[in-house]
């Protein structure tokens, strides 16, 4: 805080906005939205809220959505992911509900058909690691293992009652009638019978081990919360991919969120996204939420759930925090090191925050609010990635009282547009400095006005001349984000000086 204690406020008072810019999925730029964050009210609403938001988002740039968790989950407050009943969209009274947190599924369905009608893109959150909720114990045959190191079983053999029985019996079997059982499962954390704290139990029985290949953190990684379903279980394998092209049709989705994948059999996810694409005939887009702030691992994982889906780029967002958190002492020209989108920049999507990231919850890492409009500017107007704006961002969090994220659609809106009509052709980087970084993009034929010329800065201000082509020569450029009042006038070789003020971001396209 030391070099910026001084700026801080000038941070707070400029707030430079992003830029939009960039893609490369279609003639114009695709830019994905998590369309909710952690603390949305238990009222029912969202999906209404979606169907009435569709206009706007289509209008700024929005191409595609991903929404919440779209089943029942442990209780009408659940977020989702703790998932009860994969076939029970807010239709059946289970859990004290018919509705979820977020609407019914006429409402969800209303919300998707107006999204679909302004032509943006709809993606299922889908949590396939583990279930909660059952309707009943089961006596089950387990060991404790060791919670550092899951390989390892500190017990002998005992009877425990864990929660693994599901009937659905307010959906009875309409939909599927496939019942679970202890044995499509792999282990629990909860033993009716002793009501004892942390602890892990593994199941025994005829082929059960701990799922593989997973993460490797705490030796096997696979277990993570409630009942975990074992992906070694032929009918379990059948029964989730028979479950994922009923979710695609019966919301007629576009594409997916895999939540959890490092704890899920990594051959089984790139089977499943398979499978569904095959079975539906779309392209069904996929991204997987795989959190781990290690290159290598990202990559090991594109490789084992056989290269045909996208995760989000972990690093980035790790590095953004860590430059919003500097003080202004972060080197600039290392914010793409180690991240998905300098490596497999077609894998990557990019983002800020998200509801895991934000203020109270169980990964925060919220990137610091005077950096954001720098963050967004970055994944907006770069050629790499498939950027995701989050929710949290544009309307701010709530539920972490004095620590919220602030609303900064003001700020991001106008990044949006710099990436839905400007952000195209070449591009060029000036990744040169320590503090003061930019790019410029030349623009192609196709979108008449566009071109842009980007610079960031997390120290003082400054300026950099920057080539934009010679298809842009004796245009007048201004600072879309309103951060600067200057005129630029491209020279007739293509070049032209660009100015930012301190801690700060431009983006200057043609008037
Ligand atoms: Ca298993
Ligand atoms: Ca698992």
């Amino acid at each position: 805080m030391k070099r910026v204690a001084g700026l801080f406020l000038i941070f707070v008072l400029t707030f430079a906005l992003i830029l939009p810019a960039e893609s490369i999925r279609a003639a114009t730029n695709g830019t994905m939205m998590q369309y909710f964050e952690w603390y949305l009210p238990n009222d029912g609403q969202h999906w209404n809220k979606m169907k009435n938001d569709a206009a706007y988002l289509s209008g700024s740039g929005i191409t595609a959505v991903w929404i919440p968790p779209a089943y029942k989950g442990n209780g009408q407050a659940d977020v989702g992911y703790g998932a009860y009943d994969l076939y029970d969209l807010g239709e059946f009274n289970q859990k004290g509900t018919v509705r979820t947190k977020y609407g019914t599924k006429s409402e969800l369905i209303s919300a998707i058909s107006s999204l679909h009608g302004q032509g943006i893109n709809v993606y299922g959150d889908v949590v396939m690691n583990h279930k909660g909720g059952a309707d009943f114990t089961e006596d089950v045959k387990a060991v404790e293992v060791n919670r550092d190191n899951r390989n390892q079983e500190v017990s002998g053999e005992y009877t425990i009652k864990a929660w693994t029985g599901f009937t659905f019996p307010g959906r009875g079997n309409t939909h599927s009638s496939f019942k679970w059982n202890w044995y499509h499962f792999d282990g629990t954390d909860w033993d009716e019978s002793r009501k004892l704290q942390n602890k892990i139990y593994k199941f025994r029985g005829t082929g059960k081990a701990w799922d593989w290949e997973v993460a490797t953190e705490y030796g096997n990684y696979d277990y993570l919360m409630y009942a975990d379903v074992d992906y070694d279980h032929p009918d379990v394998v059948n029964e989730m991919k028979r479950w994922g092209t009923w979710y695609a049709n019966t919301l007629n989705l576009d594409g997916f969120r895999i939540d959890a994948a490092k704890h899920i059999k990594h051959s089984f996810l790139g089977d499943w996204v398979q499978s569904v694409r095959t079975s539906t005939g779309k392209e069904m887009f996929t991204v997987a939420e795989y959190w781990q702030n290690n290159l290598g691992s990202l990559e090991n994982y594109l490789n084992k759930s056989g290269n045909n889906h996208s995760v989000f780029d972990v690093p980035l967002h790790y590095n953004f925090q860590a430059a919003s958190s500097q003080g202004g002492y972060y080197d600039m020209r290392n914010l793409l090191n180690g991240t998905v989108a300098s490596k497999v920049p077609t894998r990557a999507v990019t983002f800020v925050d998200n509801h895991d990231t934000q203020p109270g919850q169980a990964l925060e890492s919220t990137v610091q609010t005077w950096f954001k409009p720098l963050a967004y500017s970055f994944i907006l107007t770069r050629e790499a990635g498939y950027p995701n704006v989050f929710y949290g961002d544009i309307y701010g969090t709530k539920g972490t009282s004095g620590r919220e994220i602030p609303s900064l659609k003001s700020k991001i809106d106008p990044l949006l547009k710099a990436r839905k009509d400007f952000a195209y052709g070449a591009q060029r980087d000036y990744i040169d400095h320590q503090d003061v970084i930019g790019w410029t993009r030349e623009g192609n034929t196709e979108k008449s006005k566009s071109g842009l010329a980007t610079l960031i800065t997390d120290g003082p201000g400054g300026s950099k001349r920057m080539y934009v082509g010679t298809r842009n020569a004796g245009e007048v450029w201004y600072d879309l984000t309103g951060n600067r009042t200057d005129k630029v006038t491209i020279g007739s070789d293509g070049w032209a000086t660009f100015n930012v003020n301190g801690g700060s971001a431009s983006v200057y396209v043609q008037q």
